[in-house]
């Protein structure tokens, strides 16, 4: 009886450390958030069109009250896949769709240029990160579901 007390204390303790490591992180506090992801373009992946691969996106928001730059930030997966922004700010509220594919970048949809799809449709991280590699915020998914993704 003892030691299954013993256990139990100690169990009770190794939550609350994990809690506290959880609690505000610099990510929690990103006010550039990622708030959608539709990681699998509409129809089969074959034939790759760059149609398909802009159809594969991540969404930023700023979440502050204030412009947020975003110049040379990151966005990854997890295999690392890097995408670097260009010199680029985010009005207050505003949101910016990062496409797979090619195109022309505007203040709300920028391209990585990929010839490839990106974000596997089973599941993936994004992260997103400051100049430093650090902060920004991550979002990830373990499900197969062409409807965009909300973090
Ligand atoms: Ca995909
Ligand atoms: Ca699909």
């Amino acid at each position: 009886m003892r030691k299954y007390i013993v256990v139990l204390a100690t169990t009770a303790l190794a939550s609350t450390a994990l809690l506290a490591v959880g609690v505000p992180s610099a990510e929690a506090a990103s006010k550039l958030q990622i708030t959608k992801v539709k990681y699998d373009s509409d129809g089969s992946d074959a034939p790759v069109t760059n149609k398909k691969l802009n159809d594969e996106w991540v969404r930023i928001t700023n979440t502050d009250d204030r412009t947020r730059t975003l110049t040379h930030w990151t966005l990854r997966d997890a295999s690392n896949h890097v995408y670097t922004f260009p010199t680029f700010t985010l009005d207050a509220g505003e949101r910016v769709w990062v496409h797979t594919g090619s195109g022309t970048d505007t203040a709300h949809h920028l391209y990585q240029n990929r010839g490839y799809y990106v974000w596997n449709n089973t599941s993936d991280t994004a992260k997103l990160r400051n100049t430093s590699g650090t902060g920004g915020d991550t979002c990830s998914w373990t499900t197969s579901d062409d409807s965009p993704y909300y973090c």
